[in-house]
């Protein structure tokens, strides 16, 4: 038991945390004889009283510094992603490339599924011989052949954060604005990202279920981001729809491939939105038709592939197939969409993300939805397929698909790519 870190509990509760106190939870968090009664006791101080500003940037400047750091010096600018995480939402596998296409560089460091929510690197493992552990020697590699790689987090990397986010999971103090955001950007920081768009997403299938609190999250990650040195913008997109018409890892990877063989449809649209986003923090003004271009002819598939190559992977289409399907019809004549939250469930029981960390995940579990955001169907039109490696959970996630589905008036109108864009000088709600 450290009095340091008394003191820095005290000051939490008391809504004055200083730098030393900031330094002392960082370091006993690297310390694994440090006390995880204490620092779930600091977490929850935080949760409760939130951090001040200028606690939470020194907060996220230190786990960013608690382990390994990665540079990318000599060479184009270097630019990610960030979303909290959507249901469908597989804009990383078309965005890294494209932007990767466009000349930047992108040493994206991504999550795997837990819950409800689906992560990047296990829908990368649907593709045959995918390997998301890069060491910093092939990381490098990858940049150079690929300008783009997708990986894991090496345990070096911000070890800070994986024990406090430990410890946030099992003490309620998850949903803690400065902690989320010291979280995600410590991250991106030591991963050397010098350019970040933030997708920050509310709605039924994300973790933020509405747009003020989004909005908050927006706005803290932009104004510590740039204090931590990274040029910044958050985009807020509604989340109440599956993105795009796959659900489930092999789906979205195949989803994914189309997109960057220059199909449209909304997960284009947002790729777009977002690389044109960063083209703009790297200091280049382009339209839309020009951040669009390399998903037309052809570039951004073959940056794709190169990543794919760089880990390990020959064939980016050599994709896991389920071996059950079923199919689901529509009920009744009429528009209609489906439920994020509703979609995710179901995708959840196929057993496409995990519901314990370390657990295990079918790759090849599929939700594939044939209609948009309020298309017109008839009666007994098949509207979606589920798919995965065992029929008795095929059968029973074909009727949460079903429930999934909801009828609209003839009035509704399909959402918005991005509904606002957050930027440093933005004022903070
Ligand atoms: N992703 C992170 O990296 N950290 C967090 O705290 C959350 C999501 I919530």
């Amino acid at each position: 038991v450290s009095a340091e870190l008394v003191a820095a509990i005290a000051a939490a509760r008391d809504a004055a945390t200083s730098p030393a106190d900031v330094a002392a939870v960082v370091a006993a968090s690297t310390d694994p004889t440090s006390s995880d009664a204490q620092l779930a006791a600091w977490l929850m101080a935080v949760r409760l009283r939130g951090l001040a500003d200028a606690a939470a940037a020194d907060l996220t400047a230190a786990m960013a510094a608690s382990g390994e750091t990665l540079a990318w010096p000599d060479g184009p600018a270097v630019v990610d992603k960030h979303s909290t995480g959507g249901v469908g939402d597989k804009t990383s596998l078309v965005l890294a490339p494209l932007l990767a296409a466009l000349g930047y560089r992108v040493p994206m460091v991504s999550g795997r599924s837990l819950g409800l929510t689906g992560g990047t690197l296990d829908k990368l493992e649907a593709i045959s011989g995918f390997d998301v552990h890069l060491d910093p020697p092939a990381a490098r590699r990858a940049l150079d052949d690929a300008g783009c790689f997708i990986a894991a987090a090496s345990d070096r990397l911000a070890p800070a954060d994986a024990r406090l986010y430990r410890l946030r999971d099992v003490t309620a103090t998850i949903d803690s604005v400065p902690l989320i955001a010291a979280s995600i950007l410590s991250k991106k920081l030591a991963a050397g990202v010098r350019h970040l768009v933030l997708d920050v997403k509310w709605g039924s299938g994300a973790f933020m279920g509405d747009f003020a609190a989004a909005e908050r999250l927006a706005a803290t990650l932009v104004a510590l981001g740039s204090a931590a040195g990274m040029r910044c913008a958050a985009a807020l997109c509604p989340m109440d729809e599956p993105l795009g018409r796959a659900v489930g890892n092999a789906a979205e990877v195949r989803e994914a491939l189309v997109v960057l063989g220059g199909s449209g449809g909304a997960v284009r649209d947002a790729a777009v939105a977002l690389a044109r986003r960063a083209a703009r923090l790297a200091g280049d003004d382009l339209d839309d038709a020009a951040v669009a271009r390399p998903l037309d002819d052809g570039r951004a598939y073959e940056a794709f592939a190169r990543m794919c190559a760089a880990q390990n992977a020959s064939d980016p289409a050599a994709v896991a197939v389920p071996a059950h399907r079923v199919d689901v019809s529509a009920p009744r004549a009429g528009r209609g969409r489906f439920d994020a939250h509703a979609t995710a469930l179901a995708a959840a029981a196929l057993g496409a993300t995990r519901t314990h960390p370390g657990g295990p995940v079918d790759v090849s579990a599929s939700v594939d939805l044939h209609v948009a955001d309020g298309d017109a169907v008839a009666a007994g039109d098949v509207i979606a397929t589920v798919g995965c490696a065992d029929a008795t959970a095929a059968a029973h996630a074909a009727g949460l698909v079903a429930a999934a589905w909801r009828e609209v008036g003839e009035l509704w109108e399909p959402a918005p790519t991005v509904a606002a864009w957050i930027e440093p000088d933005s004022e903070t709600p």
